[in-house]
């Protein structure tokens, strides 16, 4: 039988992607149940060409689904998944409530797609943003030259921080545009400050005419966790738990699409031609390289595509084993909910036709 599906947190941000990417790709599911809060239940969704109502999360709504996407904040999952997997049904999970867990796998079908298999809790996870974007790229250059370190800044979007952020970027655009502002020390905070709109901003300063070199809570000595996650989490994923790694992350005034810049060291030395032909072929990346024609990627000129682009390519002048690259990745697509749905669709897969 074609599995059925459960998909929680319908009515988010990347709910919305989610219902898109099960409309485009090869339908493998029978039943698609779509899933939200008490409060958004019995709004109407079109997914696959057809309009369904949403309903409220119950352990009841589980009934009958093979396969459910989490697609709903740290605390709804951390309390629901396990509900959803002791009913028998595969959970996939886009929180950051199990990454971490060593008896759940954290799978990016491009480079650990068999880890996908062994879920001793029947729990999935899928990765932060930044990890995807980042690792799809990285991942197949260590398949060729051996990781050994990470540097890594991003230049992250608003819609990481979920609708809020978006909210947040656009009214604070709105107040300073057109105004002298970004002149004087403090002047846009001081502009904002009063603005109910901005102060329910999720951002630790003004996102509007800023850059703020603060993601997620505290870490503790000096750390975000959105830092420590991209360590973390590149460590799993590429089944290396000491790869040094060190991430700065920045929220940019980007709607939608991570960037990030990325020192790469390696065992062996490296060479552009041959990182080139690599980044070229690997699975989900598309390569943009020729800076002096201005072809490099640039968060809205990739936005809502699928792959990681990849340009600016170097090799360190300093050290022939370090490759410097910037990238960038839609954080709600592979990002989210591309992530989400690939590994669905391995583990629909297993289900017997
Ligand atoms: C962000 N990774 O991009 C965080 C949360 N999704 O803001």
């Amino acid at each position: 039988h074609r599995p059925s599906l459960a998909v929680v947190g319908a009515t988010g941000a990347i709910g919305g992607v989610m219902l898109r990417i099960l409309s485009q790709h090869a339908d493998v599911w029978g039943e698609v149940r779509l899933v939200a809060s008490p409060r958004s239940a019995g709004r109407k969704l079109t997914v696959r060409g057809e309009e369904s109502e949403v309903l409220a999360l119950t352990e009841d709504v589980f009934d009958g689904v093979d396969v459910a996407l989490f697609l709903v904040p740290d605390e709804v999952s951390a309390h629901w998944a396990p509900i959803a997997a002791a009913k028998g049904v595969v959970v996939i999970d886009d929180s950051a409530a199990f990454r971490l867990d060593d008896d759940v796998p954290l799978v990016v079908p491009e480079i650990n797609a068999h880890a996908a298999r062994l879920r001793p809790r029947g729990i999935v996870a899928s990765p932060n943003c930044t990890t995807l974007s980042l690792i799809v790229a990285v991942g197949a250059l260590h398949a060729e030259f051996g990781l050994r370190e990470l540097i890594v800044s991003s230049y992250q979007a608003v819609s990481g921080a979920g609708r809020d952020g978006v909210a947040a970027l656009r009214e604070q655009l709105a107040l300073v545009a057109g105004t002298e502002l970004g002149t004087q020390p403090g002047d846009v905070r001081r502009a904002l400050g009063d603005d109910a709109a901005a102060a329910d901003s999720p951002f630790a300063a003004p996102i509007a005419l800023n850059v703020v070199p603060w993601a997620g809570t505290d870490a503790g000595d000096g750390w975000s966790s959105e830092e420590i996650a991209i360590r973390e989490e590149c460590r799993k994923v590429l089944g290396m738990p000491d790869l040094k790694t060190t991430a700065t992350c920045v929220y940019v005034p980007v709607v939608a699409t991570h960037s990030m810049s990325v020192h790469a060291r390696f065992e062996n030395e490296v060479a552009v031609a041959k990182a080139h032909e690599i980044l070229a072929t690997a699975p989900g990346v598309v390569l943009f390289d020729s800076p002096a024609s201005g072809d490099f990627p640039t968060p809205s000129d990739v936005v809502g595509t699928d792959p990681t682009w990849v340009g600016r390519v170097r090799r360190s002048m300093d050290d022939p084993h370090v490759l410097e690259m910037f990238l960038c990745g839609d954080n709600l697509r592979k990002g989210a909910a591309l992530n989400v749905a690939q590994i669905a669709e391995s583990v629909a897969a297993e289900f017997p036709r």
